[in-house]
């Protein structure tokens, strides 16, 4: 078998998505997620300028060799470009595998360690009272786990919370210039103890409850509100530190015994060395598309079990169904399995790319379809173009750029 054509397509159905697709001389087709949230265009350039004329003529069957040519051979390593276009190749090409084996991913991962796929959902709330009806909502909808974020008295916008206007419709955070948000990590540090109180008094104490601090504090800031949000026994505290800097972790971890997890911005092994060895962290946060696809992620989740740490793929909106579907099959086969996002799509979304993964009483199945189980349509696609779209920047109240 031979590839024979490599397409990438971009579309915005509410949202921009790459996705590269593989063709075979057997007529087998492959799809892969390639979206890195506002810096589309850099990854469709890497792929179309200079991966896609290297991928004609090539057995799809060497998975691995293919990723070590790529990985390798640009000599130029790493980064979230690069390992994005890196994804896309891997899980279609894992797709076509899986198709010519007539068998559903998973089952080529070493098949299912479980029959469902635990994920938790995002509540937010501009105040306390709103959190708590959004909670609600996600237990309503079957979420066996909720991560809470809250506005903070005093600043406008807050990570995970929509900015409104002045007349309180949500201000998108995709806007064709960066949004400029306001932050204040005292403000923050001083109420989120309060927010947690509130959660547990409202919901209990088994409820899963995770929170997400988005890259914005310093170790010793972070050290104290693992320590404040103790009695809440969180399920972790996300990115509490930016995420480059493995050292700062030290301090977190002496200081708390909050569980944390990390890497969503992460894209190869070596961001998580010392995270994973010197056992500072519980999870590991990569997404299938941002870390160079399934065959990294699975040896970094086979590095971190020996560790007892557990995998927590990256779920949110701006990963297509696509990488969702890749991450699904991995979730399913591994065993070391946490936890994974979802935050779903909207319905022009699914109707882009029609999948073959379920989302049921909280828990996600990838499906018994060959291959990841994606099909894209390529005209309802193509009559939603990309779209110019930047995430907001953050600034504190004497206009010094901050950590968004
Ligand atoms: C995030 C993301 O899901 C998460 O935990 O922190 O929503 C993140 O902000 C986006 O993926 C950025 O594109
Ligand atoms: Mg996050």
């Amino acid at each position: 078998m031979k590839i024979v054509d490599a397409k990438v397509l971009v579309t915005s159905p509410g949202r921009n998505f790459v996705t590269l697709r593989l063709t075979t001389d057997d007529g087998l087709t492959g799809l892969g997620d390639a979206t890195l949230n506002g810096r589309e265009l850099a990854v469709v350039s890497y792929l179309t300028d200079h991966v896609v004329p290297l991928l004609m003529g090539l057995d799809p069957h060497r998975v691995e060799d293919t990723w070590q040519s790529l990985y390798r051979g640009a000599y130029w390593r790493r980064g979230p470009v690069t390992m994005a276009a890196i994804a896309a190749v891997d899980v279609a090409l894992w797709d076509i595998k899986a198709k010519a084996a007539g068998l559903p991913l998973y089952q080529l991962l070493g098949g299912a360690s479980r029959d469902r796929v635990g994920t938790y959902g995002h509540a937010n709330g501009r105040d306390i009272p709103e959190l708590l009806d959004s909670v609600r909502a996600r237990l309503a909808e079957g979420y066996p786990a909720v991560r809470v974020q809250s506005g903070v008295p005093g600043l406008k916008a807050v990570y995970g919370v929509s900015s409104t206007d002045e007349s309180g419709s949500p201000v998108l955070h995709q806007q064709a210039r960066p949004l400029v948000e306001d932050w204040d990590t005292d403000a923050y540090l001083r109420h989120m103890p309060t927010v947690l109180e509130a959660v547990r008094a409202e919901f209990g104490p088994e409820l899963p409850l995770l929170h997400d601090a988005h890259h914005r504090l310093t170790p010793v800031q972070a050290a104290r509100l693992g320590k404040d949000l103790e009695p809440y026994r969180l399920f972790w505290l996300e990115d509490c530190t930016p995420a480059e800097n493995q050292e700062a972790l030290r301090l977190v971890r002496r200081n708390t015994t909050t569980p944390l997890a990390i890497g969503e911005v992460f894209n190869t092994v070596y961001d998580y060395q010392s995270l994973i060895t010197e056992q500072l962290i519980d999870y590991v946060r990569s997404a299938v598309t941002h870390f160079g696809g399934v065959t990294p992620l699975r040896k970094l989740f086979d590095f971190a079990a020996q560790y007892q740490i557990k995998s927590a793929i990256h779920g949110p909106e701006d990963i297509s169904p696509v990488g969702m579907a890749a991450a699904v099959h991995l979730d399913l086969a591994v065993h070391n399995f946490g936890i994974q996002e979802y935050s779903g799509h909207t319905p022009l979304t699914e109707e882009v790319f029609r999948h073959a993964y379920t989302f049921v009483d909280g828990y996600l199945h990838p499906g018994e379809a060959p291959g990841i189980g994606v099909d894209l349509d390529e005209e309802l696609a193509a009559a939603h173009p990309y779209e110019a779209a930047y995430l907001p920047v953050n600034r504190l109240n004497d206009g010094t750029v901050h950590d968004w």
